[in-house]
């Protein structure tokens, strides 16, 4: 058997330390979801960051129980023989009789499973009905009818069936502790669910840090590049613009229009589209839609984009190369200057110039879309006519997402901003996501990260967060703010936009499952001791008076562009590029004057004694 674990999770850039041991010698914990190497959305990624983590507490004794997909089988799993005598056994008896519980043993371990959303929580509620000896926990991600109540668009009498709300119900109040992502799905929990959570476990990241502090500001400025080149494809004949002076946002989500906020983002753009054109900008911004549409492959104009760009590149090559060897040689004699390109190289780059010429509008999207005419996003460019004509200075372009972590990851840190403006929303991880990327986002009020930071950060917006409100305002009142938000982004110089990057990226300490993955300790403890209370105690702390830590304003120069001593007549292209220096400087003052060396507020603090 494994001995006793000990977890301790140190101090966090000055977040509370926490360090704490306790006997899980002869417990086992399961982990039961839809989503465990199968991914359909965001509880996908909880499990997989998390595993980590509770790898390391419960070492061999964790385990994940998934649907069995033969690809992901292939493709995410490594299949090996289970050590321990008693779950071979189980697995043995389960593999060859169906799946039905066999654990008679001598010994049997205490049991924890946790079982995440509605889908998995049938075996919740067996597991009581058929009173085993097992804690239980169940997380709700989101709540069937918030889910549907908010898109809004739901055909609700044809899919009354499909609201299956007792069995989400059921387990929730079956379960020994019941638990949810964040606030504000926890009041919708206790309302729909008839639950109030015993614990808000919110959800968190394994947060890489790279030995150069500012090595994140060089991922940026390359996968920006990428996206620069993807553009110059994409755009080739209307590339009118200063792609220097271009700013990429993207939303990215579950394909549900107005719960993500894809809606609100569209209307928003096109105001800002009215503004930049009425304040003469010389910014252009071009968002990104990168939601999972049915499509069955590039379109035609995408690939020939992409391939006009690659012509210009081998084009310039040649010529370089060309050029190259005869300045070399003139070098040796007098060289005339005005020779050194001949008639042949003129003809070969007047023949690739001539293929950027085109009659067509860049296209919205770079696949072909299988439900364009239904499309919602299309539908609202249509309406809103945000065509990519050369006088627009917002441009969009829609993807499906890419077929890998890293190539997402790619997008998100070469863009500048990530917009959610979402209605439903109980987490939301890709602002998440851009927060320990160092790339600012909007998020809302309405979403579980948006209330999340609202509440441990003084001044959101001067860390790179935006936190709209959806829930006090109208839609009308809340698509301004949006435009205000974006259009004072789109002000700001370039050295703001770099200092604005490192205070987001310094505040990832906070989403890193090392500081919150003590929230699922907890849970895990609070059941041990409600299914077996001769064995474990659970031993809940008042809070204290230093909880509710908060992380303070900034110290040094807001990125607001109207202070930014950048916004003088006097501010130069040249000044604004020398920014190597400056946030060094910037980073530095900060270090020193921002004390965040307050504890966090910890709803719990447990003890479990054998
Ligand atoms: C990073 C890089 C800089 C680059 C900058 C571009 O900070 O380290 O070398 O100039 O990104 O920032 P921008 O906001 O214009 O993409
Ligand atoms: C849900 O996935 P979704 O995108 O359908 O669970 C996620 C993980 O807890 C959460 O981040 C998201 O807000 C929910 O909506």
């Amino acid at each position: 058997m494994p001995l006793a674990r000990s977890l301790s999770v140190t101090s966090l850039s000055g977040l509370e330390e926490w360090d704490e041991e306790f006997d899980l010698e002869d417990a086992v914990l399961f982990e039961i979801a839809l989503e465990v190497a199968n991914k359909v959305g965001g509880i996908y990624t909880v499990i997989q960051t998390k595993a980590r983590l509770t790898s390391e507490e419960w070492g061999e004794n964790y385990f994940l129980v998934g649907p069995y997909v033969e690809s992901n089988v292939r493709t995410q799993v490594e299949l090996i023989e289970p050590t321990n005598p008693v779950l071979k056994r189980t697995i043995d008896k389960m593999n060859s009789s169906g799946c039905k519980y066999a654990a008679q043993c001598e010994e049997p371990p205490h049991i924890v499973a946790h079982f995440h959303e509605w889908l998995a929580g049938l075996g919740l509620v067996l597991c009581r009905q058929r009173q085993l000896p097992v804690a239980t926990i169940f997380t709700t991600h989101a709540t069937l009818l918030g889910r549907y109540l908010c898109a809004g668009n739901v055909d609700f009498y044809n899919n009354l069936a499909e609201f299956n709300v007792d069995k989400e119900r059921a387990a929730a109040h079956c379960a020994h502790v019941f638990t949810t992502v964040s606030q504000i799905t926890a009041i919708e929990a206790e309302h729909l669910l008839k639950r109030k959570p015993d614990i808000i476990t919110p959800n968190g990241l394994n947060v890489k840090k790279f030995s150069a502090v500012h090595e994140f500001q060089n991922l940026h400025a390359q996968s920006k590049n990428r996206i620069q080149e993807f553009v110059r494809g994409h755009f080739y004949g209307h590339l009118d613009f200063n792609l220097d002076k271009c700013l990429f946002l993207f939303i990215a989500g579950r394909y549900e229009f107005s719960n993500k906020g894809a809606d609100l983002f569209l209307e928003a753009l096109a105001r800002l589209n009215y503004l930049l054109r009425v304040n003469h900008s010389d910014v252009t911004v071009i968002a990104f839609f990168i939601m999972p549409a049915r499509t069955n492959n590039f379109n035609v104009e995408t690939l020939k984009g992409q391939a006009v760009r690659k012509q210009l590149w081998d084009t310039a090559q040649t010529v370089k190369e060309r050029f190259g060897k005869k300045l070399y040689e003139s070098l040796f004699s007098l060289p005339d200057v005005a020779k050194m390109l001949d008639k042949e190289d003129f003809t070969i780059m007047k023949r690739a110039i001539f293929a950027t010429q085109r009659q067509s509008q860049p296209p919205i999207c770079t696949h072909n879309m299988l439900e364009d005419n239904s499309d919602p996003i299309l539908s609202c460019v249509r309406r809103i006519g945000l065509f990519n004509s050369s006088a627009d200075r917002v441009k969009s372009s829609c993807h499906p997402p890419p077929s890998t972590s890293n190539g997402l990851r790619g997008l998100v840190r070469g863009c500048h901003l990530g917009v959610f403006p979402s209605y439903y929303e109980p987490w939301g991880y890709t602002p998440a996501e851009c927060t320990v990327m160092g790339i600012p986002s909007i998020s809302t009020n309405l979403s579980g990260f948006g209330c999340f930071m609202e509440e441990h950060i003084a001044d959101p917006s001067a860390y790179g967060i935006y936190i709209l409100d959806r829930r006090f305002r109208g839609v009308d009142e809340s698509c301004n703010q949006l435009t205000s938000f974006l259009f004072q982004f789109c002000k700001q110089s370039r050295r703001q936009r770099i200092i604005q990057r490192n205070r987001t990226e310094r505040l990832s300490d906070l989403l890193d499952w090392r500081y919150l993955g003590r929230y699922y300790i907890s849970a895990r403890h609070m059941a041990l001791a409600k299914a077996f209370p001769d064995t474990y105690i659970y031993e809940p702390h008042e809070p204290t008076s230093t909880s509710g830590f908060r992380y303070p304003r900034p110290a040094s120069v807001p990125p607001s562009p109207a202070l930014s001593r950048h916004s003088s007549p006097h501010h130069s292209e040249a000044e604004d590029n020398d920014e190597d220096e400056r946030y060094d400087e910037d980073l530095e003052a900060e270090k020193d004057r921002v004390n965040i060396r307050q504890p966090y507020s910890v709803p719990f603090k447990n003890k479990i004694s054998s």
